[in-house]
């Protein structure tokens, strides 16, 4: 059975995590704390990564790819190609654009650290633009990508989230607030699957927290 490995407090280990749920693509989860991955399946020591049948794959984006073309059930992706790249195209935006310039402020907005000032006005200039952007293609009707739930609704679920908490704690207001984020996010939060992943999330932070704390 496939493994996923990483831990469920991780954004991109939920974003597979939801991807194999909704799929019913049967999984078996391993915890795996960031120092303690399979260096010959995640050679950066990221999680999350995948153990299958034919191998270890590591990035999650890559992995919902191979998840897709290897159980077609439930499709994530349309069967046109055009519609297809338009979901990987949001996809993308959700996380290079957006996830990974926010990532600056996790360190001071979620861990109790320090950032400083010139990289917080540097992030915020960038996101100003790549959310303006963003807001541009994403369709919130009533899923991101359209009508159609796809795997750029298994990023926006995890990804948008904290893009929304973080620049509300670094800078006062949330930066997806002129989007219809918050609706759409309600509504996918209704989805049995997400309620579990985000359950586990819960869970698995405290443990996190607990342990750092320890
Ligand atoms: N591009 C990677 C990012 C994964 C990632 O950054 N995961 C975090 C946990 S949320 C991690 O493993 N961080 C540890 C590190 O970067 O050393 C992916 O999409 O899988």
């Amino acid at each position: 059975m496939l493994k996923l490995c990483g831990f469920a407090a991780s954004n991109y280990y939920n974003k597979v995590k939801f991807a194999l749920l909704e799929k019913g693509v049967p999984f078996e989860e391993v915890m795996a704390w960031v120092g303690k991955t399979d260096p010959e399946a995640s050679p950066l020591g990221k999680v999350p990564y995948i153990i299958t049948d034919d191998g270890a794959l590591c990035e999650s984006t890559v992995i919902l790819e191979y998840i897709e073309s290897k159980y077609p059930q439930h499709p994530l992706l349309p069967a046109d190609p055009f519609a297809a790249c338009k979901v990987r195209e949001l996809l993308r935006f959700i996380e290079l654009h957006l996830e990974l310039v926010a990532r600056n402020l996790y360190p001071e907005a979620f861990f109790g650290g320090k950032v400083s000032d010139g990289a917080k006005e540097k992030a915020r200039q960038q996101l100003e633009k790549n959310i303006a952007a963003f807001g541009k293609l994403a369709k919130f009707s009533p899923f991101i990508a359209g009508d159609t739930f796809t795997m750029a609704d298994c990023a926006a679920a995890v990804h948008l989230p904290l893009v929304a908490a973080a620049t509300k704690i670094i800078y006062g207001s949330d930066m997806l607030a002129d989007l219809p984020v918050r609706d759409y996010l309600k509504k996918l939060g209704e989805m049995p699957n997400l309620q579990k992943v985000n359950a586990d999330r819960k869970t698995n932070t405290e443990l996190m927290m607990a342990k750092v704390k320890a």
